[in-house]
């Protein structure tokens, strides 16, 4: 059984992986707007990881007897229009995911849940793949900078990315 402050702390995250996966396709939009098909991939596979990831919270949930509460997710806040402006914010926000699942685990520590812990060990292992992925293609974009022709080349690049459903836990 979960302890209820874990149970709450776990349905949190879960409400941010949703909206982690809005504002993914929110940004896939974007792309499709500037025709990139390339990123446009990419944020397709992000939206499909993050939707793993909070479905592998969600069973765990259950798993442990818990109870899901599913919350509303929120509209997503897409501060930038170009590539490099998205990129940025996609670091940031990922920064931020790392963050709560630290957060996550404190609780598990306190009510001394080591299954948890054990659990979400995956979650950290993930985020630090996340940011070092993602830190890849903003220095990309950095460098890149107004050459068109060097974009049009990241975003073939970025077209072989494919979703791998993930072993959590
Ligand atoms: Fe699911 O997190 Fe990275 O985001």
């Amino acid at each position: 059984m979960l302890d209820k402050r874990l149970e709450d702390a776990f349905n949190d995250q879960i409400n941010k992986e949703l909206y982690s996966e809005y504002l993914y396709l929110g940004m896939k939009a974007i792309f499709a707007d500037l025709n990139l098909p390339g990123f446009v991939n990419w944020f397709d596979v992000q939206v499909q990881e993050e939707r793993a990831h909070a479905m592998g919270m969600f069973d765990y949930v259950f798993e442990r007897n818990g109870k899901v509460v599913l919350e509303a997710i929120d509209r997503p806040d897409i501060k930038g229009s170009t590539p490099l402006e998205v990129f940025e914010q996609v670091l940031e926000h990922e920064e931020y995911v790392t963050s709560r699942i630290n957060a996550l685990m404190d609780v598990a520590e306190e009510v001394k849940d080591r299954a948890a812990l054990s659990f979400l060990d995956w979650y950290l292992k993930e985020q630090v793949e996340e940011e070092s992925s993602v830190g890849g293609v903003l220095a990309n974009l950095k460098l890149i900078g107004d050459d068109k022709k060097a974009l049009f080349m990241l975003d073939k690049e970025l077209a072989a990315r494919v979703f791998n459903p993930p072993v959590i836990g």
